[in-house]
């Protein structure tokens, strides 16, 4: 890549950042509604037994503050404690994590800061990206970070152990680390499968356009979803991964992700959900299959990147959903929705954007309807969150917490 086009790059980036003030509020474009005008206009029937389950309804939501007690710089990550209904591990991206009860207005104390670990002079993606509990986190204490390190600048996969209400920074096990050519693009995102092992998601390295073509790299853990054993001292690799007999590096599980900004399973279908972050016009939402080759660097959403017309797309697994510039600049992923507040979500996948604030689902009950806008916050939304009963939160830069509710 020349200097002139990292420039570009660059500055697309800082665009970007800037268009989180610009985006927030006012258009009226949206993806359109599944279901026809006036489709909620009957009267509801009296009797509860026939009550018809209530539909998704374009911008029928709205994402009030909550837990007005958590709201610390940088805050990118909110998660419940395994086995507890009140609290919560509020993450910043400084590298401070804090214990938090959602039940009662006391300042959250601190439960681990690995600031000191952090790369020393961080670009604006770099810093405590994600967390996740060890299935067995409610008797082994154990949890797992992403974090950005410095000299050499790398991404890091620790497992670190609770001792009640804090985490000792000694504790820090580090299982994988990964070199970073440039200060973007880090993924960060951790979850546990229903089959116990640890995903992570790889950003392609940085820079823009993925200028080493890591995406498409089996050789190399950038631009992948990886998937390992973590239940040992150290990591091994799963026998059933894509490539473990050769092919590629062991610990992919799926390859040509770009930017993967949050990860999650739906604890109903088994089913890996994920957004990957876009270069320049499409973000996109991917339902994550082993071994899949989701596209980047030849392909951004379902539009030729690489080259820029008549690219092979032959075995690329194009997006669940995709959404253009013209609505935002960052994906967040979420959840796929099983509370029971919103019953019309059960079985959607939730997700929005950092510079826009809008938030959307889609149907993973089928693969061909179309995205529904649920609200336009104007939130730098960083991630989603949910609560113990399943019920959705934005975890935003400006905004604090916010709850997703219907209008
Ligand atoms: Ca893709």
């Amino acid at each position: 890549m020349t200097a002139a086009a990292r420039s570009i790059a660059l500055v697309t980036v800082i665009i970007g950042v800037a268009l989180a003030a610009a985006c927030g509020g006012g258009s009226t474009q949206q993806a359109p509604a599944t279901q026809p005008p006036g489709a909620t206009s009957s009267p509801v029937p009296p009797t509860a037994s026939a009550v018809p389950a209530p539909e998704v309804i374009a911008d029928g939501y709205t994402a009030d503050a909550a837990f007005p007690h958590i709201d610390f710089t940088k805050m990118l990550g909110m998660q419940m404690v395994p086995g507890s209904s009140d609290i919560a591990l509020v993450v910043s991206q400084d590298g401070v994590i804090r214990r938090a009860g959602l039940g009662d207005a006391t300042t959250p104390a601190v439960f681990l800061d690995i600031g000191g670990r952090l790369i020393r002079d961080p670009g604006m993606e770099e810093g405590l990206l994600g967390l996740a509990f060890a299935p067995d986190y409610a008797s082994s204490g154990k949890f797992y970070l992403y974090y950005s390190a410095g000299n050499p600048r790398r991404a890091v996969v620790s497992r670190f152990v609770a001792q009640g209400n804090t985490a000792d920074p000694a504790s820090e096990h580090v299982l994988l680390e990964i070199e970073e050519p440039y200060a973007n693009h880090n993924g960060g995102p951790l979850a546990f499968g229903p089959d116990g092992y640890l995903y992570i998601g790889v950003g392609d390295g940085g820079a823009g356009g993925d200028p080493h073509g890591n995406g498409q790299n089996k050789d190399v853990l950038l631009g992948k979803i990886l998937r390992i054993d973590v239940s040992g001292e150290d990591y091994t690799i799963p026998d059933h991964n894509p490539f473990a007999r050769g092919g590629g590096r062991g610990e992919i599980w799926a390859y040509g992700l770009r930017n993967p900004w949050r990860l999650n399973f739906d604890p109903e279908t088994g089913a890996l959900w994920a957004a990957d972050v876009g270069q320049g016009e499409w973000e996109e939402i991917d339902r994550i299959a082993k071994g899949g080759n989701y596209g980047w660097n030849v392909m951004e959403g379902n539009h030729c990147f690489e080259p820029a017309s008549g690219c092979d797309a032959a075995g690329l697994l194009p997006p669940r959903a995709e959404y253009g510039h013209d609505l935002g600049c960052s994906v967040t992923g979420g959840y796929v929705y099983r509370g029971s507040a919103m019953p019309e979500l059960d079985g959607w996948y939730v997700y929005g954007d950092y510079c826009s604030g809008r938030v959307w689902a889609v149907n993973t009950a089928d693969d061909e309807s179309a995205p529904v806008q649920l609200a336009n916050t104007g939130a730098t939304i960083t991630s989603f969150a949910q609560d113990a009963a399943g019920e959705l939160y934005l975890v935003t830069f400006d905004h604090g917490i916010r709850r997703l509710t219907r209008k």
